[in-house]
C-alpha cells in the first residue's frame, strides 16, 4: 500500500479535525514560532499539504520552499495571511471555508452593535459596582431600532448582517467597489458620504492590500461624535491609530471591535473606555460553526488527494487543477 500523503498542520486543530485527517494523511505539526528552515531541511520533501487557519495563515517560506506542496486548506473564509498569489503561481491550490460561518459572524456584528448602542458593559458594571444602589438609575442608551446602518462590504457575510438588521427595521446602506444592482439596499460609491449619512458603520470586507486603512480619519470624522464603528473584518482595514485618537478626542462616539491590527495585541488605551466593546477575534468562534468550518477544511484536503475536486477553492486558484 502506498504511503499516506504527508500533511503539515500549522498551529492548532480540533480533535475532530485530527481524527478526520489521520485516516488519509501522515500528520506533522508546526507553530508560527518554529524554525522553518530546519523543518524544510528535515522533511521539506515530504510535505504535500498544509492545514492552517485564517488568523495564523501559512508562513511564506513554506509556500515558497516546500517543493512538493500541492494544496493549502485554510480554516476561515479570510485568507489574507497566506500568500495566495505566490501559491497559485507555484500551482498550489488554496481552499477556504465560505458560507458556513455567515450567520455566526453576522450575529457577532449585531452583538457588538447592540452592546455598544445599549451600553451593555457599563450597565453590567453599574450593577456590579453597587452604583445602582448608591447613585440610582444609569443614563439612557441608544436604540438600534430603525438605526441608519452602512455596511462596508456586501458579500456573503455583509448580506447576512443586512438580513439580521432588517429585523430591527434598520435603514440599510452599503459601500463596495462594485454596485450590486440586485441589492435592495442603498449604494454609496463614496465611503465618506455614506459615513456622513449613517449612525453606524459595520466593516466586513476581506483584509489585504486592497482594503488597507479603508476606514480613514476622514471616514471616522464623517461618522462623528454620535457615530458607531463595528469592525468584524480585519484589523488592517481600519486605521487603528486614527480610530484610537477619534475615540479619545470624542470625535467618534462608540466602537465594537472583534479584530485588531497586531493580534493578539490590542491598544491598552481602549481597555478602560466605556464607549468601546472589545472581543478577541471570535466572529465565528462557536462550537457549532467551528465544527462546520473544520469539516469543510478537512473535506477539501481529503478530496484533493482522493482525486476529487475540492469544494471551495479561493477565487485566485480558479484556473488551477482542483485535485491530484
Ligand atoms: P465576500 O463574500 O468575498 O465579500 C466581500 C465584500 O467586500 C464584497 O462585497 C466586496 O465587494 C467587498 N470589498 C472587497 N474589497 C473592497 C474594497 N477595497 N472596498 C470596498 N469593498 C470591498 O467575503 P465574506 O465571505 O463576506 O467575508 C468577508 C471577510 O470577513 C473575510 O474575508 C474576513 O476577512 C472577514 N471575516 C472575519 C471573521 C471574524 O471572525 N471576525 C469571520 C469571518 C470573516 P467588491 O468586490 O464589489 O468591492
Ligand atoms: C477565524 C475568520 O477566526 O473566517 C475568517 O476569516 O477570521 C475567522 O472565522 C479565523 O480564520 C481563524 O480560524
Amino acid at each position: 500500500m502506498a504511503d499516506k500523503p504527508h500533511l503539515l498542520v500549522v498551529e492548532e486543530i480540533t480533535d475532530r479535525m485530527r481524527e478526520q485527517l489521520e485516516g488519509s494523511f501522515t500528520l506533522h505539526y508546526a507553530s508560527l514560532e518554529d524554525d522553518f528552515d530546519a523543518l524544510i531541511a528535515d522533511k521539506g520533501d515530504l510535505i504535500e499539504a498544509i492545514v492552517t487557519n485564517g488568523a495564523d495563515g501559512t508562513p511564506e517560506t513554506l509556500v515558497a520552499n516546500l517543493p512538493n506542496l500541492k494544496m493549502i486548506s485554510n480554516t476561515g473564509v479570510g485568507y489574507d495571511s497566506t500568500n495566495v498569489a505566490l501559491a497559485s503561481s507555484r500551482g498550489i491550490v488554496v481552499t477556504h471555508t465560505p458560507d458556513v460561518l455567515n450567520e455566526e459572524v453576522a450575529t457577532t456584528a449585531l452583538m457588538l452593535l447592540l452592546s455598544v448602542a445599549r451600553r451593555l458593559l457599563p450597565s453590567h458594571r453599574w450593577v456590579t459596582s453597587g452604583k445602582w444602589e448608591t447613585a440610582g438609575n444609569i443614563e439612557y442608551s441608544r436604540t438600534v431600532d430603525g438605526m441608519k446602518v452602512g455596511i462596508v462590504g456586501l458579500g456573503r457575510i455583509g448580506n447576512a448582517i443586512a438580513r439580521k438588521l432588517e429585523a430591527f427595521s434598520c435603514d440599510i446602506a452599503y459601500h463596495t467597489r462594485n454596485e450590486r444592482p440586485d441589492s435592495p439596499y442603498r449604494y454609496y460609491g463614496n465611503l465618506v458620504e455614506m459615513a456622513r449619512d449613517v449612525t453606524c458603520i459595520i466593516v466586513i470586507t476581506p483584509g489585504g492590500p486592497s482594503t488597507h486603512h479603508l476606514i480613514t480619519k476622514d471616514v471616522l470624522d464623517a461618522l462623528g461624535s454620535d457615530g458607531i464603528l463595528v469592525n468584524v473584518a480585519r484589523g488592517s482595514v481600519v486605521d487603528e491609530d486614527a480610530l484610537v485618537a477619534a475615540l479619545q478626542e470624542g470625535r467618534l462616539g462608540h466602537a465594537g471591535l472583534d479584530v485588531f491590527d497586531k493580534e493578539p495585541q490590542v491598544p491598552a488605551v481602549l481597555f478602560d473606555m466605556d464607549q468601546v466593546v472589545l472581543t478577541p477575534h471570535i466572529g465565528s468562534a462557536t462550537h457549532e460553526t467551528r465544527q462546520a468550518m473544520g469539516d469543510l477544511t478537512t473535506e477539501n484536503a481529503v478530496r484533493y488527494f482522493a482525486g476529487e475536486p475540492v469544494l471551495t477553492a479561493v477565487p485566485e486558484c480558479a484556473d488551477l487543477k482542483k485535485s491530484l
